[in-house]
């Protein structure tokens, strides 16, 4: 059986039980499914959910699926520390997709034509408090390059503007916004698709850096280690992939742009917004009983979805200049940071590997920590005991002025002033170096108990005190 959200959800279920909760009662798509997750996050608690009854919907949605490394070392396999080489070493090998026939194609079990649409029947979230209507958060958008024929695959913000007319954000430099302005400069529409609803190997292989226009659908196959299934769209040449859960078709409009936004960013601040370019919504093909797939944006899902891909070509990248490389965080908590473990061999080390790092994520990254081998980069406790005990900011802290930007999401990269007009400016990156000087330089040893030990002690033996205990010590 092919790999889709649906093998995930039991791959989930099987390793977890408490990892899946089904949300029964009524929820209002306007705050309603942000909140179960908010409340939770609150808690520290990050399960998928999925609402059986969204308000006014006709399917199930599912939320908070992939908020945590453990979730995506799941699907593809290994040690949650192992995942960036993991998925970095399946990106240099990519898959091909293959095309099924219709009758194959699960997303094709159910059609609305185009007199029938009515997106306000799908259960799509507002997901913040200051954002400007319903958001797709989790649509993989599909656009074929008119000139190289090739097809591109990202996820962009889609804003509702009403039944069939929804916008689409892109950021300056991606294939998908590039793409679009060529079919523009011609005046003529573009025939899109957005798959939702899909195995996590095809959401974030959509989200990955691959260099050049497409090559999305192979990295997919690669992260789902099977094929993509495709099948031809009905309304344009585009072909799709067969087994997502929702399949929206449709244009984007080339002159009928639309004010967008505000919308709650990864960064954790609405940001950006304007004017979008509108897509019109023409068929919609789906699975019996559909889930509609969210990402609770600005939330942890979204910087665990957006900021794996970048661990992956970061390790690839500093693996090349710095071999001692052990492995990379950017961690889901802030995804402008980046930590570093490398077994150093030159104090030289540092720099390569910082500025290798900074150099393939230059949009986003502005903090690089380098950390030694024996500290878990993975574990944020960790690498603050390593800055506090093994960086003196005055030697090993280095600040790189005008790194980043002018503007974009990160809100330090805009000028502020009383009247609300905000300029783009420049923000700097920092490297700090929090390891251990190079051998032959003898540096303190870490105070450990002796590993043998540790594993002799006997936890099962633990209880509670007893009455009588308490009583003799008096406590
Ligand atoms: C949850 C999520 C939301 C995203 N939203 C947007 C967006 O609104 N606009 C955008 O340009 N990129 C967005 N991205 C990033 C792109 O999907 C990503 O950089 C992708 O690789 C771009 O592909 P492309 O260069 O082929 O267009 C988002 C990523 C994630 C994980
Ligand atoms: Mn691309």
């Amino acid at each position: 059986m092919a790999k889709d959200l649906r093998t995930y959800l039991g791959q989930l279920t099987q390793f977890d039980v408490n990892s899946v909760k089904l949300v029964d009662t009524e929820v209002d798509p306007r705050f309603g499914i942000t909140a179960y997750a908010a409340a939770l996050a609150e808690k520290g608690e990050y399960p998928a959910l999925l609402f059986n009854k969204v308000k006014g919907a006709q399917m199930a949605c599912i939320s908070n699926l992939l908020t945590s490394y453990e979730r995506v070392a799941l699907y593809l396999g290994c040690e949650v520390q192992d995942i960036p080489r993991v998925y970095g070493e399946k990106l240099q090998q990519p898959i091909e997709p293959v095309v099924v026939d219709r009758t194959a194609a699960k997303v094709k079990e159910n059609v609305i034509e185009e007199a029938d649409v009515d997106l306000s029947k799908l259960p799509i979230p507002v997901h913040n408090e200051m954002d400007g209507g319903p958001y797709l958060s989790a649509g993989v958008m599909i656009i074929r390059d008119p000139d190289s024929g090739l097809i591109n695959a990202g996820i962009y913000r889609h804003q509702i503007f009403n039944e069939r007319d929804m916008g689409v954000w892109f950021l300056g430099a991606h294939h998908g916004g590039l793409i679009y302005k060529k079919y523009k400069k011609q005046g003529k529409p573009a025939p899109i698709a957005i798959a939702l609803g899909h195995h996590p190997g095809f959401i974030m292989g959509a989200v990955s850096r691959v260099q050049g226009i497409g090559g999305e659908y192979e990295a997919a196959g690669a992260l789902m280690g099977e094929p993509l299934e495709l099948v031809q769209a009905d309304t344009s040449d585009l072909l799709v992939p067969a087994h997502a859960e929702i399949i929206l078709e449709g244009e984007i409009l080339p002159d009928n742009d639309h004010s967008e936004g505000p919308f709650g960013e990864w960064p954790g601040h609405y940001l950006g917004g304007g004017s979008v370019p509108t897509i019109r919504i023409k068929r919609i093909t789906y699975r019996n009983h559909a889930i509609f797939q969210d990402i609770v944006a600005s939330g942890r899902e979204h910087l665990v979805v957006g900021g794996v891909p970048r661990s992956g070509s970061i390790y690839h990248t500093v693996k090349k200049i710095v071999p001692g490389l052990k492995t990379v965080n950017v961690p889901f908590y802030a995804r402008m940071n980046c930590y570093l473990s490398i077994q150093k061999e030159k104090d030289a080390d540092v720099k390569k590997a910082a500025f290798a790092a900074l150099n393939t994520e230059p949009e986003n990254l502005r903090h690089i920590v380098v950390v030694d081998e024996d500290i878990d980069v993975f574990n944020g406790e960790e690498v603050a005991w390593a800055i506090g005990t093994r960086f003196d900011a005055e030697r090993d802290l280095l600040v790189i002025p005008r790194w980043n930007g002018p503007g974009g999401l990160l809100p330090t990269n805009w000028e502020y002033n009383a009247e609300g007009k905000n300029t783009p400016r420049m923000s700097s990156a920092v490297i700090v170096d929090a390891t251990k000087p190079a051998p032959p330089v003898v540096f303190p040893k870490r105070a450990v108990v002796p590993k043998e030990q540790v594993e002799l002690a006997d936890l099962a033996s633990l209880r509670k005190l007893s009455a009588e205990e308490k009583n003799n010590w008096q406590i």
